[in-house]
């Protein structure tokens, strides 16, 4: 029974609140796993799994992009990951019986929990024009109904192809190349709501849009800031290396408006003693407010110009440009102001500035807590003036260190997933390949949404990911799909964009990390890149999901193929036979992955040059690392009102939930939460326990509402509020965006708390309990 998937649709919550903890992970965790992986794959198959994840012959975890360490533990893996691989290992199935019993209206009431607790994808699937199932479809048909709609457009511009962050280097350099042959730059990418606005500030400000840490450096450091990212849930196996670097002296000191079990302290489920105590990590919590870091970030530099010799002089004359203007700007941060836009005291600032002067090697990490504001980009700048001047960039033990999300988001980018690739890229593909690649920027995802809506989009063509979800303002987004002529998903496991859809949606199937990869040539591996520019290989070694699935980059070859026809430039046919042959194309075209096949044979794989870090070469329009001088922003408040953030659960990946439980935060059983400081909740009179709506309010006078959440008092700082992605994106406006990157302002919406008028979600349509007549 253990791999059936629940009867019920469990979107009906009953939230149970308890204490939180102030540890992460150790026993408890390991249980946790094992049942969670044990439901869904059985004993056995979960033991071979599970050995195999991040080994150096085996496939890399599809769950987050944290590196492995040279020397690795027989279980390279933590929680959240086993989680991810049996998520994607389960023996459920989604067959073509299962479409005939749902209709696509049937399964546009379910929760995405239900969805993805179905099981895999097995066949093509393909919903015809006012249809109202899904129908099994061959290949050969469903690369045809592409080709039918893609030849209908006025321009290709009027196709978008959206990739998720789990797609192998191959797929992903096969994917663009087949955009930008058929004429189109609109490549989104999960990416545009995750760490664009990281992207965006590190290419401006040091010449490469990626973090200058590898793992060593962690090891070395002095000093470690995480700022606005809660590692024991969404990267558990960072915690193993801030162990280790508190182990070596370190001190670390966490920037967050929620107090994170991780952060607090660290049971290291792999050592006796760890399991046991665990070793505290946090030597300092700053609970800044949300949206308050570029203000603590300005203060903190401007007390470091004030402190004698505290600058790196030399490094700032010999490596950086606009240090002037930046100090101006930084002496004139003002002490009131930073205490009321972070909530901090005097005291606090004062000790965090003790820590920094003492410490001789620091990084500064960080994710969606600072790369998801209006003011993204000016905050992570502020963080790079910050670690410029003490010279933390481009030396042992110190750098930036923006930890990446998906698997491979890093890699995808690096193959050239990106709506506005660099024209040296393009000259390379056009060498390489002889056709001239489009030099417009195409869409990213907030403009892909638009065009959609618009009618200026009319195919969509999803390279995994779950885009309805995932995106901001649900409302809008879904009303946008279903504007589209055809909607397309590769995916592996079911979810809301397969039924949201176009005038036509097709479903293509396909293989996950951990299956095995069998082409014309033998068994294939493909390549990914984690968060500190390691590539390596990721094999798989479980047969199949279905006979059906098609790898992903014998998906792009073969509609390639079909779309483009024989006038194509590129060896699609010889490509979906051996992916080395795809891996020599690479070679020669990206800098850095000279001898790609060579290279990546060697167990462990290579990492790819970083300027900055390797030489203090900043490769920036003025050939130096560049000090900024934007305003300080911070958001602000009107009266009554709080500041949402849009986080993640403990289980969860994302729009794809594992569970009912955030357990370090103590809520079981239910995700329509919203956590709010006690104090707040007593000035706005909402009690502990009872209901509310969140209503956002933005400057278009349009109320977005996500009804019945149950309050949960929390020691969140003041004036903030958090709940769960992506039951609250309909609160996100589409145009409440970043400056410059354009990433979803999703940490910072601006949201009234009202009673609900029906009181407990399970009472009200939007959340009733579907009971199944399926199974
Ligand atoms: N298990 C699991 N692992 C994952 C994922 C998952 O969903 N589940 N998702 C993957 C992906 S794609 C990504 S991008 C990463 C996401 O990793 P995280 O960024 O850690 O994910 P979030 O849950 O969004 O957490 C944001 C953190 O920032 C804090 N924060 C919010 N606003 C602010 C602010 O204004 N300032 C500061 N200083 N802090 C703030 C929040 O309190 C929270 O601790 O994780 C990856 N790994
Ligand atoms: N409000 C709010 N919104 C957010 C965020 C937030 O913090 N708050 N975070 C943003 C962030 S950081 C991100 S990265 C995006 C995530 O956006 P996406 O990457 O689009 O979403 P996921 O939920 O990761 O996608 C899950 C789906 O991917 C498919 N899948 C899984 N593995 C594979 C595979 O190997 N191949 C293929 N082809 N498909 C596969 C499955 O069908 C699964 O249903 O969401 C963003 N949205
Ligand atoms: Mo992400």
């Amino acid at each position: 029974m253990a791999t059936k998937p629940p009867k019920g649709d469990p979107v009906q919550d009953a939230p149970q609140v308890a204490e939180p903890k102030h540890a992460a992970a150790g026993l408890p965790a390991i249980g946790h796993t094992l049942r969670i992986a044990q439901q869904q794959m059985g004993v056995k198959r979960t033991a071979l799994t599970l050995l195999r994840v991040n080994q150096k012959d085996g496939f890399d975890c599809p769950g987050c992009a944290w590196p492995e360490p040279d020397h690795r533990h027989k279980a390279e893996f933590c929680e959240n990951g086993a989680k991810a691989v049996a998520e994607e290992a389960t023996l459920r199935r989604v067959t073509p019986e299962f479409f005939t019993a749902h209709s696509v209206a049937d399964l546009a009431t379910r929760s995405g929990y239900w969805l993805g607790q179905q099981g895999r994808l097995t066949h093509p699937m393909h919903l015809p024009e006012g249809g109202d199932h899904y129908e099994p479809v061959s290949w050969e048909r469903a690369f045809d109904i592409i080709a039918e709609e893609i030849s209908a457009l006025g321009s290709p511009d009027e196709a978008v192809f959206y990739t998720s962050g789990r797609t192998s280097n191959e797929a992903a350099f096969l994917y663009q190349l087949f955009a930008r042959e058929l004429g189109t730059n609109n490549l989104p990418d999960c990416s545009n709501m995750c760490h664009e606005s990281s992207g965006s500030a590190l290419s401006e400000t040091i010449g490469i849009g990626k973090g200058s840490v590898l793992l060593e450096d962690l090891y070395r450091a002095d000093l470690i800031i995480v700022a606005g990212q809660n590692p024991g849930t969404n990267h558990p196996r960072m915690l193993s290396a801030l162990e280790k670097a508190k182990a070596n002296g370190a001190k670390i000191i966490s920037v967050n408006p929620l107090p994170e079990a991780g952060l607090e302290r660290f049971k290291n489920p792999q050592t006796p003693q760890g399991m046991l105590r665990g070793a505290a990590l946090t030597d300092l919590f700053l609970q800044i407010r949300i949206g308050g870091d570029q203000a603590l970030f300005r203060l903190l530099n401007k007390l470091i110009l004030e402190t004698n010799g505290a600058v790196d002089e030399e490094f700032v004359r010999e490596h950086t440009h606009g240090y002037e203007e930046f100090a101006e700007a930084a002496r004139a941060a003002d002490w009131d102001e930073t205490l009321s836009a972070t909530g901090l005291s005097r005291e606090e600032i004062e000790e965090a500035l003790g820590m920094v002067l003492a410490s001789e090697r620091t990084i500064v990490c960080w994710a969606m807590g600072l790369t998801q504001h209006k003011h993204a980009v000016p905050t992570i700048r502020e963080v790079v003036n910050f670690l410029l001047l003490r010279g933390n960039i481009g030396r042992p033990g110190a750098g930036v260190c923006p930890v990446r999300g998906h698997s491979n988001v890093q890699g995808d980018r690096t193959m050239g997933i990106f709506e506005r690739p660099a024209p040296a890229f393009l000259d390379a593909l056009e060498k390489e390949f002889g056709f001239a690649p489009p030099r417009e920027h195409g869409f990213d995802v907030v403009q892909a949404i638009r065009a959609l809506r618009d009618g200026e989009a009319k195919v969509f063509f999803a390279m995994g990911g779950n885009f309805v979800s995932a995106s901001p303002d649900t409302e809008v987004t879904e009303a946008a799909m279903r504007r589209a002529r055809l909607t397309v998903h590769v995916s592996t496991k079911l979810n809301r964009s397969h039924v949201v859809t176009g005038a036509r949606a097709l479903i293509l199937p396909t293989l996950g990390r951990t299956e095995r990869d069998l082409q014309g040539s033998g068994e294939q591996f493909v390549t990914v890149e984690d968060s500190m520019g390691m590539v390596h290989a990721s094999r798989g070694r479980l047969a199949p999901a279905s006979r059906q699935l098609l790898s992903e980059p014998a998906i792009v070859c073969r509609m390639a193929r079909r779309v483009l026809g024989a006038d194509s430039k590129a060896p699609w046919e010889e490509f979906e036979k051996d992916y080395a042959t795809i891996r020599d194309r690479i070679a020669r075209v990206i800098p850095g992955f000279e001898d790609f096949n060579a290279r990546v044979a060697r167990p462990g794989g290579f990492t790819l040059p970083h300027a900055p870090r390797d030489e203090r070469r900043f490769p920036t329009a003025t050939g130096k690392a560049n000090f900024t001088a934007a305003p300080v922003e911070y958001p602000e408040l009107p009266e009554g009102r709080l500041l949402l953030q849009t986080l993640r659960s403990h289980d969860q990946y994302n729009t794809t939930i594992y569970g009912l439980d955030d357990r370090y935060r103590g809520i079981t059983a239910g995700r329509r939460v919203v956590l709010v400081n006690p104090e707040d909740a007593r000035t706005l009179g909402v009690a502990d326990g009872s209901y509310v709506d969140l209503v956002s309010e933005w400057k278009d006078g349009v109320e977005r509402r996500a009804p019945g959440f149950r309050v949960v008092h929390y020691p969140t700082a003041r004036g903030c509020a958090a709940a769960y992605y992506p039951e609250t994106n309909v609160l996100v406006p589409l145009d409440a965006t970043a400056d410059t990157s354009n990433t979803p302002a999703s940490k910072s919406v601006v949201v009234r708390l009202e009673a609900a008028p029906e009181g407990r979600p399970e009472t009200r349509p939007e959340a009733r309990l579907e009971q199944s007549a399926t199974d």
